[in-house]
């Protein structure tokens, strides 16, 4: 018997339990819509997985578990093949079922691929939540310039022609450290519920492969919630309560011990008005000035994409919507992306920049179910101090984990303000919380805006590319234990730490 229940009785006793339950649960904060993208397997502890465990990806081109280290050279693990070496043909298909390819201009079959994906895909560890992607957001998401038809990639039943698996990717140029390359960025898997644990994952997988070497790509990036062979870097999750009550009564976040629901209300109240002078809605003017200070803003970190303009234009303009915006909440119709900047009120140079897009979830465990709306922090930049200039769009320097101290203070000072507007704008636009993950130079403003740490984390993977770990603003995973149990103790946020992770994945 624990010290603390000696002199109790058997009642006393279940009490302190039912306390140490709550305080566990109250330490958990706030959890994971994002879920599915957050049921880690423990790899420290008596859960170890090696690479034997992993029969698909131990065949496939990724590090070995435990393999990346401070000295790992960047390189890819297989050359680039000779396109007679590709093979020609789709991967064979458990009988019944036959590939199909994805149009998402044509309505029907975008509806098909949202239906596949609101009913089958991540779901946190207890289904208390599911991402609801919108029809719009796909169209959004896997469609930018240049994207491949043939990458959005279909399982049908051959009899019944139902859509059953989803697999996709969308061009993108990485850079990784000094190296940039043609790379692939997959998402979207997803395998409908009745046909799991049939192996089909590793044949969609492999198909995905095939499709992208015919297109002479051979590096991907991928993000998902559960730890395979091997990550490069791992996110933790940060949740911001707007909508306090809602996500108290759908069981999204707690009421902690020693608090109120009113005063938990309070404490989350965020400014109904904006503080930044010069601020506004981002105008398609503004496009060439949001790319440069992008750019340079993002040359500072290890993993980034580099932005064409038509990708600028795609990220930031085109997931706008149409139409007059809702006189209440400002949001026009089909909006899945708000961006936002900063004209210097004087030099109209723009100083400043940050976006995010929508991404709902449904609580799955309230009668009837209640759809959570979720701002996730997209790109943010601001125009760095003149002493740390000399970044450039074409500077392959990783400079955020040198930073002087006055520069981080500048960061963090800026971005704190702009964090506490996006809030504004998010509250308005009546979303329900506001999401981010400890990457970039997030971890500067997460404990002032008052996020609190979410129970999963994100694994980010680089198939057929090897380099050393990246920082990922939280405890290392290829370095340090790294597994469910520690992310959710929520202990692992480091507000000293950076993250070289310069890329959002939705
Ligand atoms: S992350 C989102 C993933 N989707 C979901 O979580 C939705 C709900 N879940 C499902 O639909 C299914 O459970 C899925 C697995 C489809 C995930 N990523 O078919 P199986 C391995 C990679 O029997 P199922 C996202 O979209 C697993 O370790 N591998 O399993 C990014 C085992 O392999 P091994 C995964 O549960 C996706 C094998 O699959 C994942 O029926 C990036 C079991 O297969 C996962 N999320 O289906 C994909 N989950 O034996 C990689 C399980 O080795 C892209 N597994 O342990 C790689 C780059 C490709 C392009 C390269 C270009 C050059």
């Amino acid at each position: 018997m624990d010290e603390a229940k000696k002199n109790l009785s058997p009642e006393e006793a279940a009490k302190l339990d039912r306390q140490a339950v709550a305080e566990m649960v109250e330490s958990l904060n706030l959890r994971d819509v994002i879920s599915g993208k957050s049921s880690g397997i423990s790899v420290g502890g008596k859960n170890k997985k090696d690479m034997s465990d992993f029969k698909f990806w131990s065949s496939q081109p990724v590090p070995k578990i435990g393999s990346l280290s401070s000295i790992t050279p960047d390189g890819p693990i297989e050359k680039d093949k000779a396109i007679e070496e590709i093979r020609q043909d789709p991967y064979p298909l458990p009988k019944d079922f036959e590939w199909c390819t994805m149009d998402l201009n044509n309505q029907v079959q975008l509806k098909e691929v949202y239906e596949l994906l609101t009913a089958n895909y991540v779901e946190d560890s207890d289904a208390t939540f599911r991402f609801d992607y919108s029809a719009e957001f796909f169209r959004w998401a896997l469609m930018p310039p240049g994207f491949v038809k043939d990458w959005h990639i279909g399982v049908r039943v051959s009899a019944s022609k139902r859509l059953v698996a989803f697999i996709s990717a969308i061009p993108i140029t990485l850079r990784i450290r000094a190296f940039t390359k043609h790379s692939s960025e997959v998402n979207f898997l997803c395998v409908h519920k009745k046909l799991r644990n049939k192996r089909l994952a590793p044949v969609l997988i492999r198909e995905v492969t095939r499709r992208c070497n015919l297109h002479g790509v051979f590096q991907a990036v991928y993000t998902v919630g559960i730890y395979l062979p091997t990550p490069i870097t791992a996110n933790q999750y940060y949740h911001r309560a707007l909508n306090t009550k809602k996500l108290v009564d759908t069981g999204f976040s707690g009421v902690p011990r020693n608090m109120t629901l009113a005063r938990l209300i309070a404490k989350n109240k965020v400014p109904d008005t904006t503080s930044t002078p010069g601020l506004r809605e981002l105008e398609e003017k503004d496009l060439p000035a949001v790319g440069e200070l992008l750019s340079a803003y993002l040359a500072r970190f290890d993993l980034v994409p580099l932005m064409s303009e038509e990708e600028v234009r795609h990220n930031f303009w085109s997931g706008r919507g149409t139409g007059q915006p809702d006189p209440v909440t400002g949001k026009r119709p089909g909006q899945v992306t708000w961006s936002f900047v900063v004209e210097d009120p004087e030099t109209h140079r723009i100083t400043d920049f940050f976006s995010f897009y929508s991404l709902p979830s449904t609580a799955l465990k309230v009668s009837p179910t209640v759809t959570i709306d979720a701002a996730y922090l997209y790109y943010i930049a601001t125009e760095l101090p003149a002493s740390a200039a000399g970044t450039s769009a074409n500077s392959v320097a990783t400079t955020w984990d040198k930073e002087s101290p006055e520069t981080r203070a500048h960061i963090k000072q800026r971005l704190v303000r702009l964090i506490w507007d996006a809030l504004s704008f998010a509250n308005k636009a009546k979303f329900d919380v506001f999401n981010a993950l400890t990457l970039m130079d997030n971890n500067l403003f997460l404990n002032d805006t008052k996020f609190g740490p979410g129970d999963g984390m994100l694994y980010w993977y680089l198939f057929n590319w090897t380099t050393r770990p990246i920082s990922g603003g939280t405890v290392d995973p290829a370095l340090g234990a790294v597994g469910a149990t520690q992310a959710a103790k929520g202990s692992m946020f480091d507000p000293a730490k950076g993250s070289g992770v310069g890329l959002v994945m939705l």
